[in-house]
């Protein structure tokens, strides 16, 4: 992925979200470039009723393949206490890393997709997007993307 630009989505809504946020992006460096961090945003819950969520995004470059970079998030994800065994789909998760966008070419490959086949739908992945990579756009249709209505968002005091 070299010279290529990826965003990584970030969502987290179990125990110290802001700082399992942080701590992330810091293991993120350890094997990317980090170029741009989001904003952090509080996120009404899609899915079963749950807590809030806190989203964030951010722009890397990095030399891993896009599957070893999936490997690599998730070794951060049951770091940071994920325990896939024990979740519900859409439920409450310590940390959730998904890569959201690439400037490369789309990838479908049975383990990953990107764009993130939800990408578009949802405002909690659009707006951080957004905020590291304005020029983004879907390139299934080159349209830009634009933020899904009626999903609460409210941008947040707290930075990455
Ligand atoms: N996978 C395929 N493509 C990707 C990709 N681009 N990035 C595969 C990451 N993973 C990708 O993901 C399930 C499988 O998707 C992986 O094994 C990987 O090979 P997962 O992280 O194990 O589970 P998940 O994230 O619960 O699955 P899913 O269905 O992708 O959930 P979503 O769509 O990510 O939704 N509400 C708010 N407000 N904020 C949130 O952050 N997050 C979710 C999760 C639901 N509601 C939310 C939020
Ligand atoms: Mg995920």
């Amino acid at each position: 992925m070299r010279g290529v630009r990826v965003v990584i989505g970030l969502g987290s809504n179990l125990g110290d979200c802001l700082e399992t946020l942080r701590e992330a992006v810091s293991q993120i460096r350890h094997f990317c470039e980090v170029v741009t961090c989001s904003r952090v945003y509080e996120t009404a819950p899609i899915g079963p009723p749950q807590p809030n969520f806190l989203n964030a995004a951010v722009a890397v470059e990095c030399t891993l393949s896009p599957l070893a970079l999936l490997d690599a998030l998730g070794h951060i994800e049951a770091d940071l206490g994920r325990d896939r065994e024990s979740e519900v789909r859409w439920g409450p998760r310590t940390i959730d890393l998904d890569i959201l966008w690439t400037s490369g070419p789309p990838i479908r490959d049975p383990r990953l997709v990107v764009p993130h086949p939800r990408l578009h739908e949802r405002a909690f992945a659009v707006l951080p997007l957004l905020d590291v990579a304005p020029d983004a756009r879907d390139p299934a249709t080159r349209a830009p993307y634009s933020v899904p209505k009626n999903q609460l968002v409210r941008l947040t005091a707290f930075e990455l």
